[in-house]
């Protein structure tokens, strides 16, 4: 009862209105041009199999049936003796050949025309870093870094794809957002590219695909899809340095004074670590560890009181705050807008 309170909570928070939310988590429902292409083969290589185990599947049961053997047989009598079959044997030989060809064709093509789109001039460009458990994601044109969500514009008439440069600072992570495209590795000292055009606006969800440690399974990722308007407004929300609130002046000294800002960045501050998340804008994200937990007050708190309780082994440590310390820093967490 307990954890159903809990989803159904989750679920509640989770909605934002204006924002639909596409959580398909497999291949299924494309909603990008990439993952409708993949989609497609997926179907051809699902019909054509399908084909070959009903044919296959149909001749085992008729033999089951045809050649079993009855009272009147003669145990001591071998059964007919058959050596080899030009004709059958050619036939499957050549047969599985062709359609092996042609599923190597079809997905040679596919392949090709993914990997040789080339970025209409004025497309969005996106670095994405895979971390041991989180995501980081870089806008360079804009001098934007947040984490987790990749926020583009959403491409009604598929002609405003955004590209994403694919790296990673530890091991081998895959970005996968089943809707939209298909996986990409992320692998240190090398980049790989993948580009999405979401069709429709909305929240995708997705998560690593590669098992890279511990807390692979809570490496989930967002991208979130708005009209070019809406998302023009979050990049200059982003591009503003770390609001400034009263009352929050306690937990900005507290914070600074603590190794948070050895690990996080909150732009315009002494805090420049670059091994976790840039909270700068902490609370404009829907989530918090990588979509282990809605990023609500109470799972903030909880967070910062102890990573290891919610997430075992991710790389923050707790810092074993004091009640009022802890009361602080929230608070200063909370007006990160
Ligand atoms: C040793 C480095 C380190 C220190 C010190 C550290 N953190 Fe973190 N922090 C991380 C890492 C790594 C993550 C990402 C964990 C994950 O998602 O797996 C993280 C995640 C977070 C998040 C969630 C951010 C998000 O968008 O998911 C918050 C909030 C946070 N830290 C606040 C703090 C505060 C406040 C302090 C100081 C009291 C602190 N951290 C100290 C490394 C650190
Ligand atoms: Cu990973």
């Amino acid at each position: 009862m307990g954890s159903f309170l809990y989803s159904l909570n989750a679920l509640l928070q989770a909605q934002v209105p204006d924002l639909p939310e596409h959580r398909v988590g497999n291949i299924f429902k494309p909603l990008a041009s990439p993952a409708q292409w993949e989609h497609d083969i997926g179907l051809l290589t699902i019909a054509i199999t399908t084909g070959i185990f009903i044919v296959v599947a149909s001749i085992i049961v008729y033999t089951i049936f045809r050649f079993r053997r009855k009272p009147s047989d003669d145990m001591h009598q071998e059964p007919a003796q058959v050596f080899g079959s030009n004709q059958i044997e050619l036939a499957w030989t050549v047969i599985p050949v062709l359609i092996v060809f042609v599923l190597i064709g079809v997905t040679a093509r596919v392949v090709a025309s993914v990997q040789n789109a080339s970025p209409p001039k004025s497309t969005l460009k996106i670095t994405v870093v895979g971390h041991q458990w989180w995501w980081e994601v870089r806008y360079p044109d804009y001098h934007i870094v947040t984490a987790n969500e990749v926020h583009m514009p959403s491409s009604p008439d598929g002609t405003a794809a955004s590209y994403l440069e694919l790296t990673s600072v530890d091991v081998a992570h895959s970005f996968w957002i089943p809707q939209l495209s298909g996986k990409m590795d992320a692998i240190p000292n090398r980049i790989n590219y993948l580009w999405m055009d979401p069709r429709e606006r909305g929240t995708y969800w997705g998560n690593c695909a590669e098992y890279c440690g511990t807390q692979h399974a809570n490496m989930l990722l967002r991208v979130i899809a708005q009209p070019e308007a809406d998302f023009k407004a979050w990049a200059a929300e982003q591009q503003k340095p770390a609001a400034e609130s009263d009352g929050a002046a306690n937990g900005k000294a507290l914070f600074q004074s603590l190794s948070c800002v050895n690990c996080h960045v909150v732009r315009g501050t002494p805090a420049e670590g670059k091994f976790g998340p840039d909270l700068t804008h902490l609370m404009s994200r829907q989530t918090i560890g990588s979509g282990v937990r809605d990023n609500s007050p109470e799972n903030l708190r909880a967070w910062v009181n102890d990573p290891q309780q919610i997430k075992p082994g991710c790389l923050m440590p707790s810092l074993k705050l004091t009640e009022g310390e802890l009361k602080d820093v929230i608070t200063y967490l909370e007006s990160l807008k």
